[in-house]
């Protein structure tokens, strides 16, 4: 009986085999190239002088091949000359991956990194998935600049999410798999078998998630975690028992992109590896001679911005249930703005009617996030945010992109993760 499964096992096990080279080559159609293009340029064109250097847009512009030179050479200095007591293990990792796909020595930035990440615990048992994000970034970096000393360390990292219960989360489920990817890849010969099999269950239990949130449309989860998903199934060692049609999901995403739905530059940076074929296991093997001398070749203006002048209105409620029960609140107020502007500009037109509305946002990779509302402020420490919904569905754009409709009943939230 025991060999007979084998049999069947090694058969369903080629059979996979097979379909993963079929199932993980898809590509850009010549005639969307030039959308795609676009979105780099936009991308690119992001990068200031003033503005705070950030690292996943040279990692992506590195990995499909940089147009504009001048900012590729203005953001390896800045990230270079950045000081890592500022940094969060994610960003110090992000900021690793960034100098080694720009062909520059990291330097002590990887031993510093590889110091925080072996005093580094959850920030509780049951902590959610989300903050395990900025922790497999780390392994990633690790494991690509030096796997030795990297391996007891995603050995430890694999257990401890092994322990956890928490719900899935897509992007980090997905950057989890190109961590231990890159680690399972890297276990000498002739190790412990133990490091293979923790690895291997890690990203099964991974792949499997991840292939179960795949649509019928071909989305991962939302469009902004789908670059990051066809990253991890396009590498992983498991394979999910649902089929991926990888051009399905190239597709879907070109015709969001052509939507309109690709303007944030990490956005851009985030999706841009995968419609160029990439991941970030990649980032070692940057050839950095460069190779885009031809200026690109860019989509023609098909959409021009709408000129409607007249206004909408939004119903806005912002509430606290969580801290403090004497600063509960829960108040709500109608607000005219013009048709198509951002969130934020509701969030202001309200601050300006009303002290009650009064708002602070802080500045992170993706944009501004809304820190704080009436005095209420988000909270590393206890987990607390402000969470934006449409009705009762969460917003997936930040208040600085996304454009409400008329009638739009937004609530900001005072919750946890
Ligand atoms: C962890 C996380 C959070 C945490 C961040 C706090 C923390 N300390 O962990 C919490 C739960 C607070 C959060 C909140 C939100 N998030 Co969030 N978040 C993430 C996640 C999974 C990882 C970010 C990370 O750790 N990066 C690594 C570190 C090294 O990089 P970093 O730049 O320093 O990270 C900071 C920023 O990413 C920032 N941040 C996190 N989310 C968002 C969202 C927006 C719009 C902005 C401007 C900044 C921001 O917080 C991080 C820590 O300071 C990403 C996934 C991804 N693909 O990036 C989603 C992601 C960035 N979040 C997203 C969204 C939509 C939100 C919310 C708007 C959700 C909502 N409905 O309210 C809110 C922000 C609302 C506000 N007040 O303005 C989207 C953004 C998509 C887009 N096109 O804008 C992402 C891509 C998830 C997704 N696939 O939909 N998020
Ligand atoms: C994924 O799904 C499986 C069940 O299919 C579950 O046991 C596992 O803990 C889930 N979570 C993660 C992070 O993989
Ligand atoms: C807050 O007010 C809104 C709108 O008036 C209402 O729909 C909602 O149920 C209230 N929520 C709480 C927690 O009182
Ligand atoms: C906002 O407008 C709606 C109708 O569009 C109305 O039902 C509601 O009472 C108004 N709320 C406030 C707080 O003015
Ligand atoms: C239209 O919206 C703007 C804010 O964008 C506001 O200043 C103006 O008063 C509104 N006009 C009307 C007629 O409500
Ligand atoms: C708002 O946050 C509170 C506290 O976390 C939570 O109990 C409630 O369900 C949230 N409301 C919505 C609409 O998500």
């Amino acid at each position: 009986m025991a060999w007979f499964t084998l049999y069947l096992l090694n058969l369903l096990w080629a059979v996979a085999g097979t379909s993963t080279q079929t199932r993980s080559s898809c590509s850009v159609p010549l005639a969307q190239e030039p959308l795609v293009t676009g979105i780099q340029v936009l991308m690119e064109n992001s990068v200031t002088s003033s503005a705070f250097p950030n690292p996943s847009i040279l990692i992506a512009m590195n990995l499909a091949g940089a147009y504009n030179v001048e900012a590729q050479k203005l953001l390896t200095y800045k990230l270079m000359a950045s000081d890592t007591a500022d940094l969060s293990i994610g960003q110090l990792a992000l900021t690793v991956m960034a100098l080694t796909s720009s062909c520059r020595d990291p330097g002590n930035k990887v031993s510093i990194l590889q110091t925080q990440m072996e005093s580094w615990a959850p920030s509780s048992p049951s902590a959610q998935a989300s903050t395990f994000y900025g922790p497999s970034l780390a392994v990633l970096a690790l494991c690509q600049k030096n796997p030795e000393t990297a391996l007891p360390i995603a050995a430890r990292f694999a257990k401890i999410l092994l322990a956890n219960s928490s719900p899935f989360n897509m992007d980090t489920g997905a950057m989890v798999t190109l961590a231990l990817t890159c680690m399972y890849n890297k276990i000498p010969v002739g190790s412990e078998e133990g490091y293979r099999s923790l690895f291997s269950h890690v990203l099964r239990d991974a792949v499997e998630n991840i292939s179960m949130r795949i649509k019928d449309n071909g989305i991962i989860g939302n469009i902004y975690s789908t670059g990051l998903a066809m990253q991890a199934l396009s590498v992983t060692p498991e394979h999910p028992h649902k089929e991926w049609n990888c051009q399905k999901t190239m597709d879907t995403i070109l015709k969001e992109i052509e939507q309109g739905k690709f303007h944030n530059p990490m956005s851009i940076a985030q999706i841009l590896p995968s419609l160029e074929g990439k991941t970030y296991l990649d980032v070692p093997h940057v050839s950095c001679i460069p190779d885009h001398e031809v200026q690109p070749t860019l989509p023609s203006q098909t959409n021009p911005a709408p000129t409607s002048a007249s206004n909408i209105t939004v119903t806005y409620t912002i509430t606290n249930q969580l801290r403090g029960v004497e600063l509960h609140f829960n108040d709500t107020i109608n607000v005219s703005v013009k048709a198509g502007s951002v969130l934020l500009v509701v969030l202001e037109e309200a601050q300006r009617r009303s002290h009650k509305f009064k708002f602070e946002t802080t500045m992170t990779s993706w944009g501004l996030v809304v820190s704080s509302i009436n005095n209420i402020a988000e909270n590393v420490h206890h987990r607390t945010y402000w969470q934006f919904l449409s009705d009762k569905t969460p917003l997936n754009e930040g208040v600085a992109d996304y454009i409400p409709i008329n009638h739009e009943h937004i609530t900001a939230n005072f919750t946890q993760y």
